[in-house]
C-alpha cells in the first residue's frame, strides 16, 4: 500500500480530482482519502512513483508516508 501525504488537498474536489488522477494510471486501485490528516492510502500494483506523478501532474504536490 502506498501513503501520500498531499498538504493542499482541502475539500470534496481535490478529493476528486485525485481519485481520477490515480484512477488513470490505474483504474483498479483501491483509494481511500482522509481529509481530517490530508492523507490518501492507495492499493494498487504501479509503482508508486506513476501514482505519486499523476496526482501532482494534476495539481497537488505529494510526498510519500510509507
Ligand atoms: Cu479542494
Amino acid at each position: 500500500m502506498i501513503r501520500l501525504s498531499i498538504p493542499e488537498m482541502s475539500c470534496g474536489h481535490c478529493e476528486k480530482v485525485i481519485r481520477e488522477a490515480v484512477k488513470e494510471v490505474d483504474r483498479d486501485a483501491r483509494v481511500t482519502v482522509d481529509l481530517g490528516s490530508r492523507t490518501v492510502d492507495i492499493e494498487t500494483a504501479r509503482p508508486r512513483d506513476d501514482v505519486s506523478g499523476a496526482i501532482a501532474r494534476a495539481g497537488y504536490t505529494n510526498s510519500p508516508l510509507t
